[in-house]
């Protein structure tokens, strides 16, 4: 029987429909919608706000040195819950935590990894602007058993098999990819399921708007800031037409803003952040992100370097970040070049 597409499609039936078809095995489908009803309930607390208890400062630092937020805290809490149990996994690594949380000894363990920003933009959560949970699928290596080591996470981004970010803002919503286009998914609060909203989602090639924080642009390396001024004369310049600019300063919505009508995000690397390598972090923002772009006919660059192609050498490790809209990234990339 052919599915109905007129009628809505759950994110159930969407997986289940994914795996019959080849994309994924039954470990990936219910890691995925783990994943999602974990979403959920991180939806349901960042809902509550001042009522729940649950806004201000958690008391505690994370691995990064950043003052945790109390919805930071939670938000890892129930992701590691919700994963401990299913068989699916084989360890999580968060952006909250500096070493891989091992899958207990009571529970079988699986042939996946996860990786997670909890709740990325935190510092957006008690001023009420969206918030987002981003999420990576990795394979554990062949033929490692027992506990996971952290080398085992260093893998490219081009071997994920999954990815995707909830945004937590005037609705909830899910972006998916598992490596063959983007489909994104609202939360239908009353019934408690995401719905299947726009299917194989492209991004325009051309754009005319671009998100960075111009906060710091006198610390950029020099092609950032040509190529950012060059934007900035808009049509009296060498690109001859006037761009715009968004800066969320959540990285979930900036993105997210990318998926619905294109653009392009940057962080790129400063002085500030130069030591460090960059601002956001490759394993669990960078990479899921840049993938998530790609399949949805974009691209991601450091400037130097399709992301996707970085080789780790850290959990942590940070990237400066060029995504959206291909041929505005590929124009970054040029400048780049010309160095
Ligand atoms: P976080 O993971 O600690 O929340 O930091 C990541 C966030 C991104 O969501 C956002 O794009 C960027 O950091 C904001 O940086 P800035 O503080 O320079 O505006
Ligand atoms: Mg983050």
């Amino acid at each position: 029987m052919k599915p109905d597409f007129q009628r809505p499609v759950s994110l159930t039936q969407f997986l289940t429909e994914e795996r019959r078809a080849g994309f994924g095995d039954t470990d990936l489908i219910q890691l995925l919608e783990i994943v999602a009803r974990a979403c959920k309930r991180i939806a349901v607390a960042t809902g509550k706000g001042a009522l729940g208890g649950v806004l201000g400062e958690a008391g505690t630092g994370n691995i990064q040195g950043e003052a945790q937020k109390k919805l930071d805290v939670i938000s890892n809490e129930i992701l590691l819950d919700a994963n401990a149990w299913g068989g699916h996994l084989a360890a999580c690594a968060s952006e909250e935590m500096e070493h891989p949380q091992q899958i207990p000894d009571a529970y079988p363990r699986g042939g996946y990894l996860l990786l997670f920003d909890p709740l990325d933009g935190s510092s957006n959560i008690d001023v009420n602007i969206s918030v987002g949970t981003i999420f990576s699928v990795l394979k554990r290596p062949g033929g490692h058993r027992g506990h996971v080591d952290t080398s085992e996470f260093l893998q490219p981004g081009t071997n994920q098999v999954a990815a995707g970010y909830v945004v937590y803002g005037s609705c909830t919503l899910l972006v998916l990819t598992l490596g063959h286009g983007v489909n994104v998914f609202t939360l239908d609060r009353e019934a408690g399921s995401f719905i299947l909203t726009r299917r194989d989602v492209k991004i325009p090639d051309e754009t005319s708007e671009f998100a960075i924080n111009m906060s710091n642009q006198r610390y950029w390396e020099a092609p950032m800031q040509r190529y950012i001024a060059d934007l900035l004369v808009g049509k009296e310049g060498p690109r001859g037409r006037d761009f715009n600019m968004r800066w969320v300063a959540s990285m979930v919505a900036d993105v997210h803003r990318i998926i619905t009508r294109g653009g392009t995000f940057m962080y790129p690397l400063d002085e500030k952040v130069k030591s460090k390598g960059g601002k956001l972090r490759l394993m669990y923002e960078a990479n899921p992100m840049s993938f998530i772009i790609e399949q949805a006919g974009g691209a991601a660059s450091t400037g130097r370097q399709r992301l996707l192609e970085v080789v780790p050498e850290g959990l942590h490790q940070r990237v400066p970040v060029i995504l959206g809209s291909k041929n505005e990234v590929d124009m970054a990339v040029k400048y780049h070049a010309a160095v």
